[in-house]
């Protein structure tokens, strides 16, 4: 395990996840999360991404998940509430796009986080589409709303309105490979300069994940980020990250670099701190949440 005393934090990440909050902040500040995903079966990817942005400090959260798990993503924690989504054989269906309900489920809401759990099954991947398509807000797209993307890439760059509108991606080599049309040998052997086509071509914020993940930014920038370790090589990890990104989204929306570099940075470093805590065998992904009060205080 790489020594958390031997990191090197990036400049303006660093300074976004030291920010002290304000003194006379309420929670309105920081932001309302609505998170959609889950199907059956995968009541945990929600709830593990909704506990990860309670804890990263957004003001509200709330997940949409089809109705049938609704009671059980909602027993992660009281502070998370919980919205019914109309499904079709386990998975969220196109129904939720009714103009009222649509209307009601997007209400006060600052950040979307959609994907984590949510399958490709029956209308779950259009429903993505058409949800994102359908919403102006600050967007973290992720897990099988990645898929849902998958040689559709136009309409990701769409939705981005030439950078108009914050979008971030966050996907692994296996769904990059998925979306961009490649295998996962292309994309591994050339994450930098894909990551930056693909961050500038379609004006959206890349975190293209992995060993070393990379943040591609619309402008071109790129960030390596240094924190992480095995640990992290087990099912619910990338659903953290999820709910940490958007997090920080809701808290910083106008400086949306820096807060998705600082999310990926403190995501790292809490799986560094479990590990060292406790065993790169036994960290499990809550376990990276559960750490991340000691990475939010760590300084260099
Ligand atoms: P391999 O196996 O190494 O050849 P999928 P998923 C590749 C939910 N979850 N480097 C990998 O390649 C998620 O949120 C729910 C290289 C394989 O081809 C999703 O909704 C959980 N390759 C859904 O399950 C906990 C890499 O990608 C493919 C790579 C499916 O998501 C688990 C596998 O990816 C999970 O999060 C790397 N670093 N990383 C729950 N408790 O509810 C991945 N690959 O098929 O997209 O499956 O990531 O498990
Ligand atoms: P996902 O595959 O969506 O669950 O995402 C896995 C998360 O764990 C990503 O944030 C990865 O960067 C992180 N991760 C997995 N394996 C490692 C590793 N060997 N070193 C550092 N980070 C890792
Ligand atoms: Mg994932």
């Amino acid at each position: 395990v790489q020594s958390a005393a031997n990191l090197t934090w990036a400049g303006a990440a660093k300074s976004i996840a030291e920010a002290p909050r304000d003194v006379n902040a309420n929670k309105g500040k920081y932001g309302h999360i609505l998170l959609v995903g889950g199907s059956y079966g995968t009541f945990g990817a929600p709830s593990m991404s909704s506990l990860a942005a309670l804890r990263t400090g957004a003001g509200l959260v709330t997940a949409a998940v089809p109705k049938t798990i609704m009671n059980q993503v909602g027993l992660i924690t009281p502070e998370l509430m919980v919205r019914a989504l109309e499904e079709e054989s386990g998975a969220a269906s196109l129904g939720n796009l009714e103009p009222k309900l649509l209307e009601a489920l997007m209400k006060g809401i600052s950040v979307l986080a959609i994907g984590p759990g949510l399958s490709t099954q029956g209308e779950a991947s259009q429903f993505a589409r058409d949800l994102i398509a359908g919403t102006t807000v600050p967007t973290v797209i992720d897990a099988d709303a990645l898929n849902a993307f998958a040689g559709k890439t136009d309409l990701i760059k769409q939705a981005a309105a030439g950078g108009k509108r914050i979008l971030v991606l966050t996907p692994h080599p296996g769904e990059m490979a998925r979306l961009a049309g490649l295998t996962v040998k292309q994309v591994e052997a050339d994450r930098i300069s894909l990551a930056r086509r693909f961050a500038t071509e379609h004006h959206i914020t890349l975190v293209l994940k992995g060993w070393r993940t990379l943040i591609a930014h619309p402008d071109g920038r790129i960030a390596v980020n240094t924190t992480g370790n095995p640990s992290m090589a087990k099912g619910g990890s990338g659903d953290i990250l999820t709910g940490i990104v958007a997090a920080m989204l809701a808290q910083y929306p106008n400086h949306v670099a820096e807060a998705v570099e600082a999310a990926v940075l403190l995501h790292g470093l809490a799986g560094d701190f479990a590990a060292r805590d406790m065993d790169e065998h036994t960290v499990l992904a809550t376990d990276t949440v559960a750490h991340l009060t000691t990475a939010f205080r760590y300084r260099v």
